[in-house]
C-alpha cells in the first residue's frame, strides 16, 4: 500500500503555518484566496475558445498593449477576492498606473500584493499556456492606510511569491521563502494537490529560451553569451536546445522543472526596450525570488535582480534566470563586452526617485 501523505493546497498550507507559533495566518490566507483566484481564471481560460471573453476587451493598459478581455475578468477578479479581506494594505496590478488602495470601509491589513493577473496574454487567442505572478510584501509604511512604499521593495525582503500556469493542466507554485512547492489542480474535486514538493532546479541544463527574433538589438555580450549557449563560443559545452513559448510563466516553468535559462535582455538598438521588456516587480522578481529557492538565480546582467531596490512601479528590467551556473556566465560575457549598456542601464538601475 502507498504510504505518502495527499495534501491539498489548504492542508500543506495549514501544516506549513503550525511550524509557526506566532504565525497569525494572515499569509496562508491570502496565499488561499490566490489560489481561489487561480481556480477561477483556470476555468475561465478553459472557455476561452468558445468565444464569450476571447479577443481584445477594447481597452488598453499602462504600456499601450491591447488588453484581452480575459486580463480584464483576472485583474478585477484578484481585486475584488482580495480587498475586504482586512489581510492586504495595498495592490498594485501590472494593467494599473498606481497603487490600488483598499476601500475605506473594508479595513487595511499588514500586506501588500502585487500581480500581474495574466501574464502572456497575446497567447490566448491561439491556445497557447499563460500565467498570473504574484508577490507578497509586509507592510513597511508607518501610517494607516498602505502606500507606494510598501510594494516599492527590493525582492530580497518578499514575504511569498509565485505564480498560476494555465496549461495542459493548472498549475500553482509558490514559495514562502522555505522551498519551492508545486501543486496541480484535479479539476474533478476543485482542488490543488501536491504534486512537485520541494522542487529544485536541476542539472545539467537542457534548454535556453530568448526571443532569437530580437538578435540583431542584442548587445555584443548577450550575443556571445547565446553563441556559448549553442556551444560554439569559447568553453561552452554540450549544445543546449531553445525553446521559447513566449509566455514567461510557461517558458520559466519549462526551465525549472527540467534546467535551462531563459532571458529578455535589455538592448542598446530597439528603443522601445532599452531597460528591457519585462517589470521587475510584476514579474522579474517571483521569477527571480522562486528561482533562488530552487538553487538557481535571476540577474539582470549586472547583478542579482532580488537586490534591485525598486524606484517605479512599472519599472522594467532585463531578465536571465535559471541554472545558476547559466547565468552567472551571462553576467560574465556582459562585463567583458557591454561596457556601454552597463553605463547606460546602470543610473536607471540605481535611481532613487520614487515614483508610480
Ligand atoms: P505581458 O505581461 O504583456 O503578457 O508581456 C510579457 C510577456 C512575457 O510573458 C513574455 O516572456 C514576453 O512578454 C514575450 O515577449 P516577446 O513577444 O517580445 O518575445
Ligand atoms: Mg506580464
Amino acid at each position: 500500500m502507498q504510504t505518502s501523505k495527499i495534501y491539498t493546497i489548504e492542508r500543506f498550507l495549514l501544516e506549513q503555518q503550525s511550524q509557526f507559533p506566532h504565525a497569525t495566518g494572515e499569509l496562508t490566507r491570502i496565499l488561499y484566496d490566490l489560489a481561489l483566484a487561480g481556480k477561477m481564471i483556470a476555468r475561465e481560460t478553459r472557455r476561452a475558445g468558445l468565444g464569450t471573453l476571447l479577443g481584445a476587451a477594447g481597452t488598453e493598459n499602462t504600456y499601450g498593449e491591447r488588453q484581452q478581455k480575459l486580463d480584464v475578468y483576472a485583474d478585477s477578479l484578484i481585486f475584488r477576492l482580495n480587498d475586504h479581506t482586512q489581510r492586504l494594505c495595498a495592490m498594485a496590478s501590472e494593467e494599473h498606473e498606481e497603487i490600488l488602495t483598499i476601500p475605506p470601509h473594508y479595513g487595511e491589513g499588514r500586506y501588500a500584493l502585487l500581480y500581474d493577473p495574466l501574464d502572456g496574454s497575446s497567447n490566448i487567442d491561439v491556445n497557447v499556456s499563460v500565467g498570473t505572478i504574484f508577490a507578497i510584501h509586509r507592510k513597511v509604511s508607518t501610517g494607516e492606510k498602505g502606500t507606494l512604499e510598501d510594494v516599492l521593495q527590493s525582492g530580497r525582503t518578499l514575504a511569498a511569491a509565485g505564480y498560476m500556469i494555465y496549461g495542459s493542466s493548472t498549475m500553482m507554485v509558490y514559495s514562502t521563502g522555505r522551498g519551492v512547492h508545486g501543486f496541480t489542480l484535479d479539476p474533478t474535486i476543485g482542488e490543488f494537490l501536491l504534486s512537485h514538493p520541494d522542487i529544485r532546479i536541476p542539472s545539467p541544463p537542457m534548454f535556453y529560451s530568448a526571443n532569437q527574433g530580437n538578435e540583431k538589438f542584442w548587445t555584443h555580450g548577450v550575443r556571445r553569451f547565446t553563441r556559448w549557449l549553442q556551444g560554439i563560443d569559447g568553453e561552452g559545452g554540450k549544445p543546449l536546445s531553445q525553446r521559447y513559448i513566449g509566455s514567461l510563466i510557461a517558458d520559466f516553468h519549462r526551465n525549472l522543472l527540467q534546467g535551462g535559462v531563459f532571458y529578455y535582455p535589455g538592448d542598446m538598438k530597439k528603443a522601445k526596450h532599452p531597460y528591457g521588456k519585462l517589470r521587475l516587480l510584476f514579474e522579474a522578481q517571483t521569477m527571480a525570488f522562486i528561482a533562488d529557492q530552487a538553487g538557481g538565480y535571476a540577474s539582470d546582467g549586472i547583478g542579482d535582480v532580488l537586490d534591485v531596490q525598486p524606484h517605479q512601479l512599472h519599472q522594467c528590467t532585463p531578465l536571465f534566470v535559471g541554472n545558476r551556473e547559466l547565468v552567472e556566465q551571462a553576467e560574465k560575457f556582459i562585463a567583458m563586452h557591454d561596457q556601454d549598456w552597463i553605463n547606460t542601464f546602470r543610473p536607471y538601475r540605481d535611481s532613487v526617485t520614487q515614483e508610480a
